[in-house]
């Protein structure tokens, strides 16, 4: 019998301390409803939990355990360190090192720095764009997700209204008048935008691949036109990388769909599971970052040398090779998704793009959030708890990517797609 009683009493704990006992929204199973497991281990594709639950994770940390759970080389790299203490808050040269990785497998990356989080990364990128063009809009995608920074935290206007809403109180109207929000896959709304806004755009910024929203991989030209519509009114492109970067090839987004881009932001695989972000790009954007240039951003913890040492190692242990691993596990994920869903003329879509993948709700094919929107979130929520009951643990939402890391085996993604069977014949018959 599957029990939770121990993480159910432990949330009720969690809860009296702790904004809805998580650290973290999404933690909370608040789309699919019940009861989060408390997780105390993690042992390569598996997670355990409080009442000894086994389960195969395809959430990995939403991302950052590419090399799967506790690899004992990033662990062992981990008590090594350590014992030379946690932090300085002065330079080190493991921090040199793992820019000079990010340079040296990122085509549009030629300068870094180092924060402590996505969110910190995007924050910092934007404002980089708009100290170095003098213009204040920026231009988001709806669906696209990058982190909780103020400007990003906003929803699409009313109607064909393109000017941003605050999307959570706290955000003002002055902040969310300078958001302006396009469609992913959709270079009409943005080409609008500019012409709406001429002269006042200092960025577009977007998730190459929207994981957010499950995953959305780019169509047709779409990137290489943002490129060139930004490069057509002086604003800068920014690739929101803190999922896609490392994790869908060797440099990324950047370097898969081989669009040069003003800025970057990473996050999640280059801190091996530890808290860390980053941004990149240009040396003459770059540049103008405090102490060498007037835009300031700084942080007690940037670079800390724990973080720092377990993404490196993370990054040493992904070869080109590895990505072949990846692109292997994740097609033998989708082409068994595929036989459920066409034998059993099932109404449901996937999307993948190398190690990201995502099952949807809904027969349509999806373009872009307002697709995602039709899915069946009831239907995903039995689903998804019918997974859990059985020892697989996904994303507990439908608006959520899954992750392969190489710890996976096909075995494994076999035996994920046996108990998938089950539960779509339950959910959906
Ligand atoms: P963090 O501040 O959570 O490190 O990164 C924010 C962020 C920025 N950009 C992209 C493309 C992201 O996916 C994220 C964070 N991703 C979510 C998962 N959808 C983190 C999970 C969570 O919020 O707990």
């Amino acid at each position: 019998m599957f029990d939770l009683s121990k993480s159910r009493s432990l949330l009720e704990r969690a809860q009296s301390c702790i904004p809805g006992g998580v650290n973290s929204p999404v933690r909370a199973f608040k789309s699919v409803g019940g009861t989060p497991p408390f997780i105390v281990k993690g042992e390569g594709p598996y997670v355990v939990d409080a009442d000894g639950n086994r389960y195969i994770d395809y959430v990995g940390s939403w991302g950052p355990l590419i090399l799967g759970h506790a690899h004992p080389d990033v662990l062992n790299a981990l008590k090594r360190v350590i014992d030379n203490g946690t932090s300085f808050g002065a330079p080190t040269e493991i921090e040199i090192i793992l820019a000079e990785m990010i340079i040296e497998r990122v085509p549009s990356a030629e300068m870094v720095r180092l924060v402590n989080s996505g969110t910190e990364a995007t924050m910092s990128a934007i404002r980089v764009a708009r100290g170095v063009t003098g213009r204040e809009k920026i231009i988001k995608f709806d669906g696209c997700y990058h982190g909780h920074g103020d400007s990003f935290l906003i929803a699409a206007g009313s109607g064909a209204l393109t000017l941003g809403e605050p999307d959570s109180p706290g955000v003002t109207k002055g902040t969310a008048a300078d958001t302006l929000l396009a469609k992913f896959n959709d270079i009409d709304s943005v080409e609008n935008l500019f012409k709406q806004f001429k002269g006042q755009i200092a960025c577009v910024i977007v998730e190459p691949v929207n994981g957010n929203v499950g995953c959305i991989p780019p169509q047709g030209n779409f990137l290489q036109n943002l490129r060139d519509i930004c490069t057509e009114n002086d604003a800068l492109l920014i690739f929101d990388e803190v999922m896609t970067g490392f994790r869908i090839a060797r440099g990324g987004a950047n370097e898969l769909f081989g669009v040069d881009v003003d800025l970057l932001t990473f996050g999640k695989v280059i801190g091996g599971g530890l808290p860390i972000g980053a941004y990149a790009g240009k040396k003459e954007y770059m540049l103008e970052v405090s102490p060498s240039g007037p835009i300031y951003q700084a942080g007690t913890l940037s670079g800390n040398p724990v973080a720092v040492t377990a993404g490196i190692e993370t990054l040493n242990h992904l070869s080109p090779e590895s990505y072949d691993q990846l692109e292997q596990l994740g097609e033998h994920m989708e082409r068994g998704l595929q036989t459920i869903i066409k034998t059993n003329d099932y109404p449901l879509s996937q999307h993948r793009v190398g190690s990201m993948f995502s099952l949807f709700f809904t027969d349509r094919s999806i373009r872009n959030y307002d697709d995602v929107k039709t899915c069946n979130i009831s239907q995903f929520a039995k689903y998804f708890h019918g997974l859990l009951e059985r020892g697989v643990y996904i994303a507990p939402s439908q608006y959520e990517t899954g992750f392969i890391s190489l710890s996976h085996t096909t075995r494994v993604i076999d035996e994920t797609l046996d108990r998938i069977d089950i539960v779509l014949e339950k959910v959906l018959k």
